[in-house]
């Protein structure tokens, strides 16, 4: 597809609650949102780097520079065919993953409108609802993240995870454990222990959780394998998996025993499903994970986790978990049984609330030719 002009929107939203994890506490959502037009069509993608360089180097400063200083020139005036063509393109720029991500999103979103698919058909889903959990972060007590855990149970959400740091992990684990015996849970550190401070963690493998996420450096696999080997609980790397390769890595290491799939942090959907692919031929269970997306992400994020391999559900919430105004006209729902529907129109099946994107604009621009 003829890529004839390329825009960008630095985003802020407030999210409904705060969000604090390891690395920091949010209270506005920072990303920005990239518009392809081509052919007559216009796509959208999220690139979802936020604000401070916390979950990694990226930052929206970081992805605006690189999406307008070095991948809009590569793709301006070009016929683009597809996600792998994008990937070929964009291979000289190395890193910087959530700023790429973002376009071949976009990209995707084109495809599908040309081809009257949806993103789903295209990657050849075979869910139309997806299961998935909510991602809690660190409340004030134990009690209070008591509190908040059975307000989201009460919503529906039947897979919970609490984000953990040092000192702030084995009573509060504990806590929700007893309150809640049969709950599947499960908790994420995003990088916060070394091989020897995590040794607190070993209570927690005690409590039946579903896994334990990037305990350790997020470019550290080797010593997650030695963590693994300690632990009977499942180790699930986030941060760590950056590329197709590093799942490679880490499943022949034996670093983790399952992968949180963000298709963001591996430089877009194309390499996501690679890793899906590469997961699913090993049995090694996948999941998808969110960076609290806008209903175009979140869309996007839906169509890849309807991929078989996608067996333990996603970090992928519904809109009023996030924020009371989205950007997208579509809003998603929990169904009864703690699902999400996947999207079914064409391309990401959204479409842009213009008004709120006015809101929360903080700079805007387009490049063409
Ligand atoms: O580590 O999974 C993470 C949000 C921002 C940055 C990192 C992470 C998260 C989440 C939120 O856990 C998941 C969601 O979008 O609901
Ligand atoms: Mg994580």
């Amino acid at each position: 597809m003829k890529i004839n002009s390329f825009s960008l929107r630095h985003l802020s939203m407030p999210l409904v609650a705060p969000f604090e994890t390891s690395f920091g506490r949010e209270t506005q959502r920072e990303c920005i949102l990239v518009t392809l037009n081509a052919d007559g069509l216009t796509g959208y993608g999220e690139c979802v780097a936020s604000r401070e360089p916390g979950y990694n180097y990226e930052t929206t400063g970081t992805a605006w520079h690189i999406l307008k200083d070095f991948i809009a020139p590569l793709l301006l005036g070009q016929d683009v065919t597809d996600a792998l063509d994008f990937q070929r393109r964009v291979e000289r720029i190395r890193g910087h993953h959530l700023a790429k991500a973002g376009v071949e999103m976009a990209l995707w979103d084109l495809l599908g409108k040309r081809d009257g698919k949806s993103l789903r058909e295209m990657f050849g889903g075979v869910r139309e609802k997806v299961e998935v959990g909510v991602s809690i972060g660190i409340q004030e007590t134990a009690s209070a993240l008591v509190r908040t855990v059975e307000s989201y149970l009460a919503q529906g959400y039947r897979r919970v995870k609490i984000k953990i740091k040092p000192g702030r992990e084995v009573e509060e684990t504990t806590a929700v454990r007893k309150a809640f015996p049969d709950l599947r849970l499960q908790v994420d550190a995003n990088s916060a222990y070394t091989l020897e401070t995590a040794a607190v963690l070993k209570p927690l493998d005690d409590l039946n959780l579903l896994l334990i996420e990037q305990p350790l450096f997020e470019d550290d696999i080797w010593d997650h394998r030695k963590l693994q080997a300690q632990f009977k609980t499942a180790i699930c790397l986030d941060e760590s998996i950056v590329t197709p390769r590093h799942a490679r890595y880490a499943v022949e290491m034996k670093a983790c025993r399952n992968i949180n799939i963000k298709p963001a942090r591996v430089g877009g959907l194309s390499q996501g499903i690679l890793i899906h692919d590469y997961c699913r031929e090993r049995n090694l269970p996948v999941w998808c994970g969110g960076m609290l997306e806008t209903g175009v992400g979140r869309a996007s994020n839906l169509a890849i986790a309807s991929l078989p391999g996608y067996v333990l559900p996603g970090d992928i919430s519904a809109s009023d978990r996030y924020y009371h105004r989205d950007i997208t006209n579509e809003h998603f729902v929990l169904n009864a049984d703690s699902t999400i529907t996947v999207p079914d129109k064409a391309g990401l099946g959204v479409t842009i609330d213009e008004d709120a994107l006015k809101e929360f604009t903080l700079a805007s621009i387009t490049l063409s030719r």
